[in-house]
């Protein structure tokens, strides 16, 4: 028998990949898991580098554009918000502990083959958020969370209810920025860790570990475009924040893609708003597959997401598809934010 011993000398022993990460992970934390979650997670990673592949030659392939009919949501479905979905569907539903699936571009919960009672873990996610930017080559993003299948529950039962938890139940959250780069951002309730997808040899690699939130930071992001329909309490907050009453000027960074704007401000502090507003009373975003998983990374992080009347986690969900505002940000902003949010500003119902 030969025996060899591993010469990481010469590879580049530093590198970690995502799988790797999950894996120690979970010998770390749960040193009887079976491993199952670092399968399903390979699923998510698989789906998005088959959409990265997409989104970096958008330009060059029939892929921009839209793909001629609206989704459940109202909006008009890109081609690659067709792609993503069906690579995230496919990847996962080879995956046989995936039970059940939610994605923004399916009115319902998606089950496979009748496992709805049998897998282990069911993902929800947003395949393609912010892709109305594709063709003018802004950053765009996938986002997911992943819950446990309830106790008890069977193939007899509405996919929906094993959906329809709030985000205190998520096991992990994540999402991926096709930016600059396409990095990787995930936790476990362990900390929060940021993978770089390393074309060369294919494998998001770690790149940023135990990501923290700056306390404070220097940017404020929301559609200013609606401020005169945000309630006053946010009004004030942002006027306050602009004033520069808290010892530092803040300046106004605005994508107009979540996971672009959030992953800035994970890592660079300040506060992302999405308030109520006379076109969307109860906020735009999502609180399943958009909100919950920011907000569980937010707090992962240092940081806090609150929904205007309390933690965004706490939310009890009523339909999967439901909208609530976000206000998500660092120590400092989020204190701020509370103090304007308490009866004393008159805050709307939002509040209380
Ligand atoms: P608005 C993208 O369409 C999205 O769902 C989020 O990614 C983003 O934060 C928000 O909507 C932008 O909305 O109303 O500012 O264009």
């Amino acid at each position: 028998m030969k025996n060899v011993t591993l010469d990481t000398a010469g590879a580049d022993s530093t590198i970690i990949t995502v799988q790797q990460h999950i894996l120690a992970e979970q010998r770390k934390h749960s040193p009887h898991a079976s491993g199952s979650f670092s399968w399903l997670l390979s699923g998510i990673t698989l789906a998005t580098k088959m959409t990265e592949a997409r989104v970096r030659r958008a330009g060059l392939l029939d892929v921009l554009g839209t793909a001629g009919n609206v989704n459940v949501q109202g909006e008009v479905q890109q081609k690659l918000d067709v792609y993503a979905d069906r690579a995230l569907v496919h990847c996962l539903g080879v995956r046989e502990n995936v039970a059940i699936i939610a994605s923004e571009e399916s009115e319902e919960a998606i089950t496979f083959d009748g496992r709805s009672g049998h897998g282990k873990y069911v993902v929800l996610f947003d395949p393609l958020d912010g892709s109305s930017n594709l063709d003018v080559n802004v950053s765009v993003g996938t986002i997911f969370s992943v819950l446990r299948l309830p106790e008890g529950f069977t193939s007899e039962d509405n996919p929906t209810k094993a959906v329809l938890q709030p985000g205190t139940e998520q096991l992990a959250a994540g999402y991926v920025v096709y930016g600059s780069s396409t990095i990787m951002v995930y936790t476990t309730g362990h900390g929060v860790h940021g993978f770089t997808l390393d074309p060369s040899i294919g494998a998001y690699v770690l790149s940023h570990e135990n990501i923290r939130m700056p306390e404070q930071g220097t940017y404020y992001s929301s559609n200013d475009a609606y401020w005169d329909t945000f309630p006053a309490e946010y009004r004030e907050y942002i006027a306050h924040l602009r004033s520069g009453a808290t010892g530092r000027r803040y300046a106004l960074r605005y994508i107009g893609s979540l996971v672009a704007d959030f992953h800035r401000t994970l890592l660079r502090g300040g506060v992302f708003l999405y308030p109520p507003t006379d076109k969307n009373p109860e906020g735009k975003l999502r609180l399943l597959y958009e909100a919950n998983p920011v907000a569980m990374i937010a707090e992962q992080a240092g940081g806090f997401a609150s929904s205007g009347s309390g933690r965004i986690v706490d939310v009890p969900p009523t339909e999967i598809h439901q909208r609530t505002p976000l206000i998500v940000g660092g120590k400092e902003e989020m204190e701020l934010f509370e103090e304007y949010c308490k009866p004393a500003h008159s805050c709307t119902p939002a509040c209380v």
